[in-house]
């Protein structure tokens, strides 16, 4: 076993910054001490990560292979310090070298290859797996720039891009001896009876290794993520007749498409590239699942026995044709035994109910990307037809579209939503036709990793815990609970109060630093985090927001309670609404923030660009939780988790997880207000519904009012004029039917905050009950119901 003890790990810092980067203590930057102990802590994974995969194999256990277009994994350093025990080692070695721990940790790039909760979602699996000893694979593209950069220029949004790898990325170890031709276009030819994809182009997907390391380092599974490159490297008969650019076009066109990660997350379009990035990742892993199952010496039939493949929603959807593929066409396997083996194998999550973000692709772009898996989902698509009968508007190929969720859900033995209320609108509405038929529906509620948003963020929060309960909650959150007769003593309380405060006042200096505003620690915090949708309705917190400076103006001397609202997120770059959402709340934060009337009794902060380390600032400091989306809309939420984990009570509606938060902690701990899934539906019946609800509301009209005169864009006041024209005549996420709930909810959180005691121990309570919410228990409810797989530890 290796030498865990702080001189070695000193020892060995030096040594990589010697001889790994060539360095002299003397002379070694930020970046160089970084990279040295990255190395250091990377030596410490490794032998755990050696000691699982020989485990995997000597007993043959079932593998799962996790394939998701996104991992949002964030920083990794800090991370792996924290489950292997060395996190405060790491930084009594770093001081004696005369290096801060923080700024070496946040020196580190923030790994963006995901869009949002889709994203953080798989990478919060990774390390439960890990944790959990569940024996796993994800797989991933290896994106060249992740999500891009938000900046705010006169307060509207603009991107730049990312570009994580332009600095060495320790965590990683390259493969090339593990990669895979990738075919695409072409045509087929029927040869002795078969048909036979002749491919017009290939690329070449080469592997990218990074472990994931357990708590306590009892585990290591792979994050395998593939970059593209040329099959052919160069066009040399070119290049010496001078012809540069072409002569490189092979590399530039492969390695597009392992270039960048598509930013929008809420409309589909049907853009070519996109399906070749779904198939790259696709092809690229059941080709790597596939040599490593026949290097296990097992037959073909028996792969569902040791393999299990879950699709993060339809994006490898093109897994099932695909499997189904290259076991007949390269392995020989009749095509109804191969499609049941297919789907033994396959789960796919849903994670999105929006019929913007279904995804279906034209059957002339597929037929051309795909020929060969064109040919096979609609053999597919016959056969289910012939067989069962569907209603003649269920299928997976209708009006020259394959639809990828009928895909999905038709080539696997389990198919499941993210919440209860989800899973449930999931079975009654968009699958409600092929669950009759083949029942397969099941929930599995989202969870998050309490290392990383507990242990590692919260600090202060953390060390009471442990003081509290002891030793070993980390990995068994529902221990949390013991946390709850503390909840009724003062000293507890008054220690519980310290530690928010202590975290509210370092992003109080943040925030200074970063918007230059100046906001108090004694305020409430309220924060909304997540991207910019009008599902979401930011626009409803900023109305409120407006209303809040109209009544404190009408009557500043009234006992106040001091607000600081925070919003963070990004919007797609081509989603105008979302856009016009975010220079509103810049523009009303400026006029708010520099009204003298107003004062520290409220202020508003936007900073730019958020992200997975933003988010653990930012989470920690809050009091107050904002999960508001229009019910039926949020399939779950995570960052609901996060904050309820971290001691900031919900303000929010019944929608997504929300309904199961409210479940565990009770309804004097959650401020809930809004309509209901089932009341939207019937409120949308009403045409005049948002004229109704304007013309009923005083203070509504007020704020609507303030708008559209531009009080809050004195320069061109008819900046908003299409924004607000829309709260009346096209409120399809009914921000106007809830914001007299909304602000009385509000209201009430006023009251309660006021009163110490109570919301001390309101914040309390959520993290003591929150022990549901760790993605341990949602990954012990996939190797259960979905996967069959045990855990190897
Ligand atoms: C969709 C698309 C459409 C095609 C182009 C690129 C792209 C990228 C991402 C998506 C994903 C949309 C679905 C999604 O992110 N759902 C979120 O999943 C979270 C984890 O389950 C859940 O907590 C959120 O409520 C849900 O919105």
């Amino acid at each position: 076993m290796r030498d865990l003890s702080e001189p070695q790990l000193k020892q060995d810092i030096l040594r990589h910054l010697t001889y790994t980067l060539g360095k002299d203590a003397a002379h070694a930057s930020t970046y160089d001490w970084r990279m040295a102990l990255s190395f250091a802590i990377r030596d410490r994974i490794v032998e755990p990560w050696f000691a699982s995969t020989r485990k995997t194999w000597d007993t043959g256990h079932k593998r799962v292979y996790y394939l998701s277009m996104e991992f949002l994994i964030g920083r990794l350093l800090e991370d792996a310090t924290i489950n292997l025990g060395l996190r405060d080692m790491a930084e009594q070695v770093m001081a004696e070298l005369g290096q801060d721990f923080r700024t070496i940790v946040e020196d580190e790039p923030d790994a963006a290859l995901g869009n949002g909760g889709l994203g953080r979602l798989a990478a919060c699996f990774m390390e439960s797996m890990a944790t959990v000893g569940c024996p796993a694979y994800g797989y991933g593209i290896r994106y060249e720039h992740g999500l891009f950069r938000q900046r705010f220029e006169g307060g509207r949004q603009v991107e730049s891009p990312e570009d994580w790898l332009t600095q060495r990325h320790p965590w990683e170890f390259e493969r090339p001896e593990a990669a895979y031709t990738i075919p695409f276009k072409g045509h087929l030819e029927t040869r002795d009876g078969r048909d036979v994809w002749v491919p017009g182009e290939t690329v070449l997907a080469e592997a990218y290794d990074t472990p994931v390391i357990g708590w306590q380092g009892k585990w290591a599974n792979t994050l395998r993520l593939w970059g593209a490159k040329p099959t052919t490297l160069f066009d040399l008969d070119r290049f010496n007749r001078g012809d540069y650019a072409a002569a490189a076009a092979p590399e530039t066109l492969a390695r597009t498409l392992s270039r960048v990660l598509y930013p929008d997350d809420t409309t589909y379009q049907g853009k070519e590239l996109r399906l070749k990035q779904e198939f790259f990742l696709t092809s690229a892993a059941l080709q790597d699942i596939l040599r490593r199952f026949k290097a296990g010496g097992f037959m073909l039939r028996d792969l569902p026995k040791h393999v299990a493949i879950q699709m993060n929603d339809t994006h490898p959807a093109i897994a099932g044709p695909e499997l189904i593929r290259l076991l007949v066409d390269e392995n020989g396997m009749e095509f109804m035994e191969a499609m049941e083996v297919a789907r033994a194998c396959l789960g796919y999550t849903n994670h999105t109910l929006l019929p913007e973000a279904l995804e279906r692709w034209a059957t002339f772009t597929f037929g051309n990307v795909l020929p060969r898996h064109m040919q096979i989902i609609e053999r597919i698509d016959h056969w289910h037809r012939d067989t069962y009968h569907p209603p003649h508007w269920v299928g997976i190929v209708k009006h020259h579209e394959v639809r990828m969720g009928e895909l999905a859900f038709i080539m696997s033995h389990k198919v499941n939503g993210v919440s209860a209320l989800h899973s449930d609108l999931v079975k009654k509405n968009l699958f409600a036709e092929l669950d009759g038929l083949h029942p397969r529906i099941i929930n599995q509620t989202n969870g998050v990793t309490p290392r990383r948003w507990l242990k590692m963020c919260n600090r202060p929060l953390a060390g009471l815990i442990t003081d509290t309960i002891g030793e070993g909650w980390e990995a068994d959150l529902d221990r949390l609970r013991e946390l709850e007769p503390h909840a009724k003593k003062s000293a507890f309380l008054a220690d519980f109060d310290a530690a928010k405060r202590a975290n509210k006042v370092a992003l109080a200096g943040w925030i200074k630093e970063h918007c230059g505003v100046t906001v108090s620690a004694d305020a409430l915090f309220d924060v909304q985090v997540k991207r910019i949708h009008e599902y979401k309705r930011q626009l409803l917190n900023i109305l409120e927001t407006i209303a809040r400076y109209h009544d404190i103006k009408a009557d500043p001397k009234k006992d106040w309670v001091p607000r600081v609202k925070i919003f963070g997120g990004k919007a797609a770059p081509g989603y105008a609404v979302a856009k016009e959402i975010i220079h509103l709340i810049n523009d009303v934060a400026a006029v708010v923030n520099s009204d003298p009337d107003v004062g520290d009794r409220l202020k508003v902060v936007y900073p730019e660009n958020y992200n997975v380390s933003m988010a653990e600032r930012l989470i920690p400091a809050a009091d107050l939780s904002e999960q508001i989306s229009t019910a039926g809309k949020e399939a779950s939420g995570t960052g609901n988790m996060k904050f309820m984990m971290n001691g900031a009570p919900t303000i929010g509606t019944l929608d997504g997880a929300n309904v199961e938060i409210l479940q565990e902690v009770g309804d004097e701990n959650f401020f809930l207000f809004g309509l209901t899934a089932e009341e939207v539906m019937k409120r949308r019946q009403n045409p005049d519904h948002a004229r109704d609800a304007i013309t009923a509301s005083q203070p509504l009209q007020d704020v609507l009012q303030m708008i559209a005169e531009g009080r809050f864009s004195p320069s061109e006041p008819g900046r908003y004029h299409e924004l607000v024209h829309r709260v009346w005549h096209h409120d399809y996420f009914l921000v106007a039917s809830d914001f007299d709930a909304y602000r009385e909810a509000q209201a009430q959180v006023d009251t309660a905050y006021a009163d110490r005691k109570r919301w001390l121990r309101m914040a309390a309570l959520n993290t003591a009950r929150s022990g549901f919410f760790s993605s341990d228990r949602t990954i012990r409810g996939y190797m259960a119901d979905v996967w069959d797989v045990k855990s190897a530890l």
